[in-house]
């Protein structure tokens, strides 16, 4: 299934552990993809082990590249990651251009997708690393989508609450000047309601620790978000 047309996905973070049985019940579970990233400890190693454990279900993989050594064949894309508010010029650019320099002449542009991050909760990993330390206003997120749709013609408008539930009044003005990017939600989902919330705004919403903290809940959200029509 086509990354364009996500509704729910899981992140599976490739540094902390998952049992097989939890690993079938989220590919079985009906979302449309499952992207393996993180911020911390990523390596090829847990790459690898997650690709190999979830290769043999149908369910769509993406790996979501934030070090280039963890990247590997076998994924059906790779997201990229630009982080619009960050304050330093290396994660929006620096390492990517380190990246193509080595591995450009081998990428097959079909299976890449850029995520313009606009990250909203400055004590999240993400945030401390790409010294993303200011929180964006509400002006600030209009700006930022239409700099990725607009600007640089994203695909994908990535704001990112990792570990806190966002505003929905926030995230439905970064919807509302949306019409060619898809708007991905992702943080602080910890219930069937608030996937459903997020999922009336947003095109695709992401459900990350809850995995880790309670499968149960993580598993309610795919129905609930397919419970809600999709925005525009
Ligand atoms: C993290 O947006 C995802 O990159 C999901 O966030 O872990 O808070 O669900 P949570």
């Amino acid at each position: 299934m086509d990354y364009r047309t996500w509704r729910h996905a899981f992140k599976l973070d490739p540094a902390k552990d998952i049992s097989d049985e939890a690993l079938e019940q989220l590919a079985e579970s009906g979302t449309d993809g499952m992207i393996i990233g993180g911020t911390d400890n990523i390596t090829l190693e847990g790459v690898l082990d997650l690709l190999a454990r979830l290769r043999r279900y149908a369910v769509p993989l993406a790996l979501e590249v934030s070090d280039v050594d963890a990247v590997t064949f076998g994924f059906d894309y790779y997201f990229i990651p630009t982080v619009l508010n960050s304050t330093d010029v290396k994660w929006m650019n620096g390492i990517h251009l380190d990246a193509l320099k080595e591995f450009g002449h081998m990428m097959k542009w079909e299976e890449v997708a850029t995520e313009g991050y606009c990250i909203m909760n400055p004590e999240c990993k993400a945030a401390q690393l790409t010294g993303a330390t200011e929180v964006p206003t509400k002006e600030d997120v209009v700006g930022y989508a239409r700099m990725a749709e607009h600007l640089f013609k994203l695909p994908i408008f990535y704001l990112e609450y990792s570990g806190t539930y966002g505003d929905p009044k926030l995230v439905s003005a970064a919807a509302s000047v949306l019409d060619e990017t898809r708007l991905v939600y992702g943080g602080g989902i910890r219930t069937a309601a608030q996937a459903a919330e997020m999922a009336s705004i947003a095109h695709t919403v992401v459900i990350g620790n809850v995995i880790y903290d309670d499968l149960k809940k993580a598993l309610e959200t795919v129905d609930a978000v397919k419970a809600v029509t999709s925005p525009k």
